[in-house]
């Protein structure tokens, strides 16, 4: 049996409680707090419910499998509505808010879509990939950002520590030579190459198993999904670019 890898320490926050306390509930449904910033007026984020400014955004994520392990036996799992994830982490995710005196925000159901991946980049080492896909040292490209919580306190948690982007140091980027559909170039991703291709017999690995291109990159591996995680995210991504109901 594969055993569990090691998530990377939580920052240490000057008001320890109230980050262990949310720490701890994240954990308790395979989830992660994965750092943190205090946000600026430009961020334009909503009151919280007593009206009070946040002065902490808390990034909320998973890696590796212990989110989809606590997922699988929920009762939205097994309902068969749309959007079972999404269900899930809401009615948690809102619960672990409430209880901070907070407010959960989320990377889907917002228009225009709040900046998941600019605000990851304050909170975490990571950085953007030639996929699109944000990259972290010990991640790799299997990680994501599931909820932003905000808090009134200014939990004043430290900056990311210096450090360098593992894409740097890849001399062969087999992320980027390996899609069938050559969906990654200097102008970006190609969805609809990518959304015909899966459509295809050919396509039925990326579609089953998880994105080509994203299984190529050696950062990581140890937090890889396992094939049913990978094929419950890509048949839904297919579901959105391809216009069926999500
Ligand atoms: C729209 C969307 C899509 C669209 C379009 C994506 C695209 N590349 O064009 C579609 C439906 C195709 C898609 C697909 C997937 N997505 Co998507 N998507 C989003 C969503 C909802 C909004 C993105 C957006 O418009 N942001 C608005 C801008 C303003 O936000 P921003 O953070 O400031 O923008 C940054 C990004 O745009 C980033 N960026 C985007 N593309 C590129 C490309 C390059 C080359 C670089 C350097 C940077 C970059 O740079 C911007 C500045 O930092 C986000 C969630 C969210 N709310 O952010 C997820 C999100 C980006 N997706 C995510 C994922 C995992 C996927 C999938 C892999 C899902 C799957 N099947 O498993 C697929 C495949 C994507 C791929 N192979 O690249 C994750 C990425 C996690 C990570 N490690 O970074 C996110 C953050 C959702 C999450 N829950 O974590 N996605
Ligand atoms: S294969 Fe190399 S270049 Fe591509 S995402 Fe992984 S580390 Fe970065
Ligand atoms: S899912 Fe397959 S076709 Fe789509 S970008 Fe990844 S490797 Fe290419």
């Amino acid at each position: 049996m594969q055993a569990t890898p090691k998530p990377a320490a939580p920052q240490a926050a000057r008001h320890p409680t109230l980050a262990q306390s949310v720490c701890n509930n994240l954990a308790s449904l395979g989830l992660l707090l994965r750092g943190g910033f205090r946000p600026t007026a430009t961020d334009t984020l909503p009151a919280l419910p007593n009206g009070q400014a946040a002065r902490t955004l808390l990034m909320v994520g998973n890696a590796g499998p212990d989110m989809w392990r606590a997922f699988s036996g929920s009762r939205e799992a097994a309902d068969g509505e749309p959007h079972p994830l999404n269900r899930w982490t809401r009615r948690h995710v809102d619960a672990i808010a409430q209880a901070a005196g907070g407010v959960a925000l989320y990377p889907f159901d917002a228009t225009p879509a709040w900046p998941f991946q600019r605000w990851a980049a304050r909170a975490e080492p990571v950085y953007p990939s030639p996929l699109g896909l944000l990259i972290h040292p010990q991640y790799g490209l299997w990680h994501a950002y599931r909820a932003a919580i905000l808090v009134a306190p200014d939990l004043q948690l430290p900056a990311p520590a210096p450090s360098t982007s593992p894409c740097t140091t890849c001399a062969d980027q087999p992320c980027l030579s390996t899609c069938p559909v050559e969906a990654f170039g200097t102008s970006g991703y190609d969805v609809p190459a990518c959304a015909s291709h899966l459509a295809l017999p050919a396509g039925q690995d990326c579609l089953g198993g998880g994105c080509l291109a994203r299984r190529a990159c050696p950062v990581g591996e140890d937090y890889a999904q396992t094939s049913a995680q990978n094929g419950f995210h890509m048949q839904a991504f297919f579901k959105a670019v391809s216009g069926a109901a999500a």
